[in-house]
């Protein structure tokens, strides 16, 4: 079963949406593995978005993701990686198609709601940053058997 890091980021918290983010992740049938809420500080956040230290737009990335608490997740399905990639939308909130997470409830390209891992190399680095094996919990979702 493959893994991806979801993050639930500040605006999402802020505004109230922890509850309709995590629906849509339950209603595709996904399976929630680990879950905490928390507050991302410095050396995290500069490892966790290391591939845009040097960019323009990293101070506004940095401010926002350590202004306020998070829900960070470990989220597993089949092909958990390009699915959730899908119900996210575009990192554009302007570009998202109506119907995705960034479509549906975004308009701020460094206020985009939710994070997830890009491919499963990066999802194994982002788990172990966010999260300890321990704090991941192997389970069967009953409806696994109907599949
Ligand atoms: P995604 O979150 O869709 O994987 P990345 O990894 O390219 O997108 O970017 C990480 C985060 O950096 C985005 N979620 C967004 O908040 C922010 N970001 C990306 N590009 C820009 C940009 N041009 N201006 C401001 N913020 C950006």
């Amino acid at each position: 079963m493959e893994r991806s890091l979801v993050l639930l980021k500040p605006d999402t918290v802020q505004r109230g949406l922890i509850g309709e983010l995590v629906s849509r992740l339950e209603d595709k049938g996904l399976k929630i593995a680990g879950m905490k809420m928390m507050k991302v500080g410095e050396e995290l956040a500069k490892e966790h978005y290391e591939e845009h230290l040097e960019k323009d737009f990293f101070s506004d990335l940095f401010n926002f993701i350590t202004s306020s608490p998070i829900v960070a997740m470990v989220v597993e399905g089949e092909q958990a990686v390009s699915v959730i990639r899908g119900l996210m939308g575009a990192t554009n909130p302007f570009e998202a198609r109506p119907g995705t997470i960034r479509g549906d409830y975004g308009l701020d390209l460094t206020k985009n709601l939710i994070h997830g891992s890009d491919s499963t190399e990066s999802a194994k680095r982002e788990i172990d940053l966010f999260f300890d094996e321990k704090e991941i919990l192997d389970y069967e979702l009953t409806s696994e058997k109907w599949r």
